[in-house]
């Protein structure tokens, strides 16, 4: 009997009949579909293709990120490295730069994970950030905007040779408490000459209390033409 009822319905609906609860005019959804996956792909393309960080979620290890500093002006951060590496995320999924500070590091010099020089465009602004964790250190993220400047031979300390650091942009990271966030911040990069950086770095930092701080998915991007920013300021040095 029950056998012979779905054989009914199967062969009812190869013939074309449809069930009486499924609306006979209906907006086609694959194009609507495509669409929105193509729009997904190239945002998540841009969003990827756009981020000036290499490595930027630490899935490659520390490999781009300077976290050895024994440069002779740079004795503070002598041992940085020692209290910096790349693990498990906590909360699985992939892999995320680990800080571990004692109390003694804590309290003095802070651990902390530099970029390379990335080369920015004029004319653009740029946000900057990263995923956030910490069981106890203060976290802040740093821009630190270059000019290119031959001459320039100090090496150490936020110097680097050939460029004048002109630009610092500060993230003072009050979320990521204990649980993943993000901190991010739009840049206003200067626009006269003598501020305006051709490149920057982007810095990520610890400090007091002791204990371990977590930091993954790194950016510095474009977010379009430069317009109205927040949290920079011009730097003499
Ligand atoms: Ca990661």
């Amino acid at each position: 009997m029950r056998r012979e009822r779905l054989t009914t319905l199967g062969r009812a609906d190869a013939v074309g009949a449809r069930p009486p609860w499924r609306p006979r005019a209906r907006v086609p959804r694959p194009p609507l579909v495509a669409a929105v996956v193509v729009l997904l792909a190239a945002a998540a393309w841009a969003g990827e293709a756009a981020n000036l960080v290499a490595n930027p979620g630490f899935e490659k290890g520390d490999q781009g990120w300077k976290t050895r500093f024994p440069e002779p002006t740079e004795t503070k951060y002598a041992r940085n490295h020692e209290w910096v590496g790349v693990v498990a995320r906590p909360d699985g999924g992939g892999r995320c730069l680990r800080f571990g500070l004692n109390g003694a590091v804590a309290a003095s010099e802070g651990v902390k994970a530099v970029t390379p020089m990335l080369p920015i465009a004029a004319g653009q602004t740029y946000e900057f950030g990263a995923d956030v964790l910490t069981r106890g250190p203060t976290l802040k993220i740093f821009l630190e905007g270059y000019r290119a400047e031959a001459g320039r031979t100090d090496s150490g300390a936020d110097q680097y040779p050939g460029y004048r650091r002109c630009y610092r942009s500060v993230i003072h990271v009050r979320n990521g408490v204990g649980a993943w966030a993000t901190a991010s911040q739009v840049a206003k990069i200067p626009d006269a000459e003598r501020y305006r950086p051709t490149h920057v770095l982007l810095k990520l930092y610890a400090y007091w209390p002791e204990g371990e701080a977590f930091y993954d998915n790194a950016f510095v991007r474009p977010v379009g033409e430069a317009a109205d920013g927040h949290g920079g300021q011009r730097q003499r040095d």
